[in-house]
């Protein structure tokens, strides 16, 4: 149910919510996050139709999910290092500190010669329908470190790699302290009304800075968005009239 709390957050802040029953994909966040508890979907107990991978056995190796394209660039595990910055909760103890924890930092930026140039930190997966048994409608991911004023865009893209839906947020991230803080780190995610066979975030800058790292990455099955949308915007009509019929009792 919390998923509702975070979409009912996403329709007052004024974010993509379909207009009717169009089911557009919703995007969610940011939310800040220390720990598994603060997802909007529900990780009590992961395995079937919901995964989440903390990348504390040092590996991406949850079921259905790949990097693309493989190879010598990908994002990598950073094992627990002054540098490293996991999600708070993963080495025990939330305590404003993830460095004994495990991330995945992104591969070599992209740069584009703007001066000061620009950098683009991408990580992309792609889901494996035959592993999975589905395609996730739902996807996730903690931003846990980066450059500041880092601009964030989540893209879906399809069987044919074309992008079918793309959502930057309007927000920038990241402070100025690169030692596993984490006052900073944000959830990040989206529902859609399509299986989402590939995903790419990208995390971008002006400037030289530090490589974009995550942490807990989740995606599965959850019910379907336009149903939620429109039981968040129920939600909020019924707090306004509450609101409104309580001004009439105090006036
Ligand atoms: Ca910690
Ligand atoms: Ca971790
Ligand atoms: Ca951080």
């Amino acid at each position: 149910m919390r998923v509702f709390a975070v979409v009912s957050f996403v329709a007052l802040a004024g974010y993509a919510v379909p207009s009717e029953a169009t089911a557009a994909p919703v995007f969610l966040g940011p939310t800040p996050y220390l720990s598994a508890a603060d997802s909007p979907f529900d990780l009590s107990s992961p395995g079937s139709t919901f995964h989440l991978e903390d990348f504390e056995d040092g590996e991406l190796n949850t079921p259905g999910i790949h990097q693309l394209p493989p190879g010598a660039l990908n994002a990598t595990v950073m094992d627990p290092s002054p540098t490293t910055d996991s999600v708070d909760a993963d080495d025990g103890t939330i305590d404003g500190s993830g460095t004994a924890g495990h991330s995945f930092a992104a591969g070599p930026a992209v740069s584009v010669f703007t001066d000061p140039p620009t950098l683009y930190w991408t990580i992309y997966f792609e889901f494996d329908a035959q592993e999975l048994g589905f395609l996730p409608n739902a996807f996730g991911f903690v931003w846990t470190d980066g450059s500041p004023n880092s601009r964030v865009t989540i893209e879906l893209i399809d069987e044919n790699f074309d992008v079918v839906a793309s959502h930057q947020y309007a927000e920038v991230f990241g402070d100025d302290v690169y030692t596993g803080t984490t006052p900073e780190d944000r959830f990040l995610g989206v529902i859609s009304d399509q299986g989402i066979r590939r995903v790419r975030i990208t995390s971008s800058h002006s400037g030289d800075g530090p490589p974009l790292e995550i942490d807990h990455v989740q995606y599965g099955l959850v019910p379907e968005p336009s149903a939620m949308a429109l039981f968040a915007v129920a939600l909020f009509m019924a707090g306004c009239g509450a609101r409104r019929s309580s001004r009439r009792r105090s006036a």
